[in-house]
């Protein structure tokens, strides 16, 4: 039989290439490398087609890459630590463990389905002692830059099952997935990463990364949030503490009506006078429990109250109320703010509702300064009622005010970021254990290098109630200090996963390495990555995290470039068919399509007529179409050229059978070009052909130079997938409708479009390679360069127009000169049929594309 039948040929040449060795990664370092990288799943158990959009994406690049002459880092691993294995174990009494490797193995079996060239031989999974030892050992080393550190922060805490909550694991209104109870606010001493000293360079660095989409880059400099503005003394009264708060508009210092503290800042009981305190200590214990969401809303009232306690305004030395209110948090800028109503819409909206003074500052150029505000006037202006400043504009007026500050000495130019220390502990069992002892004599002592990993105990409970399994098990938590020996306690925490993904890129370059995190020669010969593919939803801690852990890995002298991510593709959503009712709202409103007539769509319960629109694959909608099958009724190729061609990689991408179907046709075109050229057999070819193509022939080589140009271009810099396919069914119509079947440059066109064919449609193209007699695997073969002269054509057509009409046209020499066309327009049939008798006016040509004779 020699239909097109991928399943057979599908799963014959992904065995003949895993014997092979086709996808291992080169050891010898004389070609110039490529390292390809995708996002690694988290292994949730199946693989759905956004991962099978990504993974694509990344296996054209890398077979592209071979092919073009790099050595190829090209591998895959897990993302498994995290809350769902932990989740099923509450649930359904599965090990994590247990629950993981299953999954692991179920989505390894379905990836090798897509035929990806993957190096199996650098798998890692996060959960994996092997690898968590390297975490651990990571940590250790932030710990010794003194980069990581403990200090108390709020924890989301179930006050029923007596248990810390992931934020994951809170629902809209505040209460706890499993049950039910309101979720209040715990202090717990926790660890953290010393993020914010590389803020700076986090920042400047985005400009080393032409690679990355600017939305991602901005995304991260927002995130980061740098801001330059000034740290001003309040001194308060009756005290010898001063309050330091940090403002962006020093210019309007002058129009301080008070001073707020965030609840939580430590000088908020020093302040409050005894009258105060009752009330005070209400509000503080009411604010502790509202998250920080709920703190900042815009659309929410500024809630605050009096401590009683006056500062000064250094400016003036006039006396202003001290605050404490909801809105300024502890943990940004100095926990303070002076309050400045006239310029500040939050600080405006506070003062009317607490009757506070709102003096104007800052005008509109030629403004007036009694006019009294209905809004906050945040605009740049002219500064009034502000003593030596009046008149000056408010940027000048802003160096001016802290150069003043400086030389009387309360204040100062001040940088701030909005980016915060990374809270890395979880109160959870499956994560990576933060390897440290606590000793009643040394503090926190670092486990010693040579007992790492600190394994996660395998005999525990699952009960979601009562804190972490394993702070529960004595047996584990109970140990001797590796400095001293007293009887000492294990950290009992575990790190975000966030952690595990930061530096995976890194193990893969040497994954097998038992003696070291990895090799220094191997990390600084695989990376950076060259291109990077994910989804945008990474595009913030992911990426920030990764640069972060580059720059301090460089620190400790570990590796040797900056950043870790050269080029980042970030790949699109992949859309299904939706239907919904549009007289139902909220979730009830998706009918899943498997319950849908397409012709005819109503809605099962109630029999309305359903509308349909395009929207993200899920669950919830039921509008998913599931990789296994539509691999078994089409195959895997026909699935990649579909999402490569459906549209371009960071665009989202909507699902549909026919164009499914489309593509499916189009292999099988080129697989009846193929098997039709190889059962005609080679000595078919006319051999005497040597010396001068004929025009067809000279035509049928332009296209083949043509489409190698185009889909090199194509795949090039942009990763145009869709348009570099589109090259190539014109090559294969090209040589279907080719009048020269029997010459050796159709031969050439066969091969050639195979070859093109490999790093998308991976199989057919190494059996139809294999068919036209080659022993070698496709994917060996060499990326072809066009031919320049092949792609110069020796004729072009001419239109001729007579008054702007167009009559005809003619075959003339891509080469002719004006004066050459005119002739040959003159004397082709058609000039001599209109031009007969006439007079010329004027000819007017148009090189390469027509001529229009202009008559009397
Ligand atoms: C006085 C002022 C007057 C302010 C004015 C603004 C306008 P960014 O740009 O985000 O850094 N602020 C400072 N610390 C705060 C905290 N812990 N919680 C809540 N708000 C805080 O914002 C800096 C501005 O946010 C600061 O400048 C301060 O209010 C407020 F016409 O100071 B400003
Ligand atoms: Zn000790």
């Amino acid at each position: 039989d020699s239909r097109y039948n991928p399943a057979s040929i599908e799963e014959k040449w992904q065995t003949t290439w895993a014997e092979f060795g086709l996808d291992h990664t080169p050891t010898d370092t004389k070609q110039p490398k490529y390292y390809a990288l995708s996002m690694f799943p988290y292994p949730s158990g199946s693989l759905h087609m956004g991962h099978v959009r990504n993974y694509t994406i990344t296996d054209v690049i890398a077979r592209l890459k071979r092919m073009q002459g790099y050595r190829v880092l090209h591998p895959m691993g897990w993302d498994a630590f995290g809350l769902p294995a932990e989740n099923a174990a509450i649930d359904r009494g599965v090990p994590p463990a247990k629950w993981t490797y299953q999954n692991i193995e179920q989505m390894r079996q379905q990836l090798k389905r897509l035929g990806l060239s993957i190096d199996w031989n650098c798998e890692v999974a996060t959960c994996s002692p092997d690898y968590y030892k390297w975490t651990q050992w990571i940590f250790l080393q932030f710990y010794q830059a003194g980069l990581a550190y403990q200090k108390e922060a709020a924890v989301n805490w179930d006050p029923i099952d007596q248990t810390v909550l992931a934020n994951e694991q809170v629902d809209n209104e505040g209460r706890s997935w499993r049950s039910g109870a309101k979720v209040e606010r715990k202090l717990l001493r926790q660890w953290f990463f010393k993020i914010t000293e590389y803020a700076e360079e986090l920042l400047n660095d985005l400009d080393k990364l032409p690679g990355w989409p600017e939305r991602v880059k901005l995304m991260q400099a927002n995130w980061i949030g740098k801001s330059t503005g000034a740290y001003l003394e309040f001194p308060i009264v009756g005290r010898s503490e001063k309050i330091g708060v940090y403002t962006t508009r020093p210019d309007t210092v002058y129009g301080v009506s008070y001073v707020v503290l965030a609840p939580e800042h430590p000088l908020t009981k020093l302040v409050t006078t005894p009258k105060q305190q009752a009330a005070v200590e209400a509000f503080v214990e009411e604010v502790t429990n509202e998250s920080e969401l709920e703190r900042t809303a815009e659309d929410k009232p500024k809630r605050g109250i009096p401590t009683g306690g006056k500062a000064i305004n250094p400016f003036t030395g006039e006396e202003i109320p001290i605050w404490i209110a909801d809105y300024v948090l502890y943990e940004y800028g100095t926990g303070a703010v002076m309050g400045v109503p006239a310029h500040d819409a939050r600080d405006f909206k506070f003062a009317k509702e607490q009757n506070l003074p709102i003096k104007v500052v800052i005008v509109p150029e030629g403004g007036d300064a009694d006019a009294s505000l209905t809004e906050a006037y945040t605009e740049p202006g002219i500064m009034v009622n502000s003593s030596q400043f009046d008149g000056m504009n408010s940027t000048d007026g802003k160096k001016a005010v802290v150069e003043y500050a400086e030389k009387q000495g309360f204040g100062k130019e001040r940088v701030q970021y909005r980016l915060r220390d990374w809270l890395i502990s979880r109160q959870r069992y499956w994560g990576a254990p933060i390897p440290i002892i606590h000793c009643p004599n040394c503090g926190a002592v670092p486990v010693p290098d040579e007992d790492l990993p600190v394994k996660l105990p395998e005999d525990v409970e699952f009960t979601g109630r009562g804190g972490s399994p394993l702070a529960n098990l004595e047996s584990w938590v109970n140990v001797p200090c590796p400095t001293c020996g007293t009887p000492a306690k294990r950290e009992t925490d575990t790190m975000d996963t966030f952690i595990d993904s930061s530096w995976y890129f890194l193990r893969f370059t040497d994954a097998k390495n038992e003696q070291q995190v990895f090799e220094p020669g191997k990390v600084n010969d695989w990376m950076p990555v060259d291109q990077y593919v994910g989804g945008i939803e990474h595009a913030i801690l992911h990426l920030l995290y990764s640069r972060f852990f580059t720059k301090v890995l460089r620190d400790r002298g570990l590796l040797n470039f900056d950043e870790p991510f050269q080029r980042l593709l970030t790949q699109g959503m992949v859309q299904g068919l939706t239907y919904f009712n549009p007289n139902k709202s909220g979730k009830d409103k998706w009918v899943p399509s498997h319950l849908v007539a397409p012709a005819n769509p109503r809605d099962p319960q109630t029999g309305e007529p359903l509308e349909r629109i395009y929207a993200t694959m899920s669950k919830s909608k039921g509008n998913g179409v599931a990789p296994e099958d539509v691999i078994a009724k089409y195959g895997v190729d026909t699935a990649r050229m579909f999402i490569l061609f459906k549209a371009p990689p960071e665009k989202d991408l909507e699902w549909d059978e026919a164009d499914v179907e489309g593509q499916f046709r189009f292999l099988n075109r080129v697989w009846r070009l193929v098997t039709e050229f190889v059962a005609v057999g080679s000595q078919a070819i006319n051999s005497d052909s040597k010396g001068e193509l004929t025009k067809a022939e000279k035509d049928l080589r332009r296209a083949i130079h043509i489409a190698i140009k185009e889909v090199s271009e194509d795949v090039e810099d942009e990763y145009q997938f869709n348009t570099a396919i589109s090259e190539l069914m014109k090559l294969s119509n090209a040589l279907n409708d080719a009048t020269c079947k029997d010459s050796s440059v159709y031969a050439e066109g066969i091969r050639t479009l195979v070859v093109l064919l490999a790093p998308f449609a991976p199989h057919i193209a190494d059996e139809l390679w294999h068919l036209l007699g080659n022993t070698n695997s496709v994917h060996t073969e060499t990326w072809p360069q066009y031919d320049p002269s092949a792609l110069v054509a020796d004729e072009i057509t001419l239109v001729i127009q007579i008054m702007g009409k167009t009559r005809g046209a003619i075959q003339v020499p891509a080469q002719a000169s004006k004066v050459d066309l005119e002739k040959y327009a003159r004397e082709s049939e058609v000039g001599q049929r209109y031009l007969e008798g006439k007079e010329v006016k004027k000819v007017i040509v148009v090189p390469g594309k027509l001529i229009n004779f202009v008559l009397g």
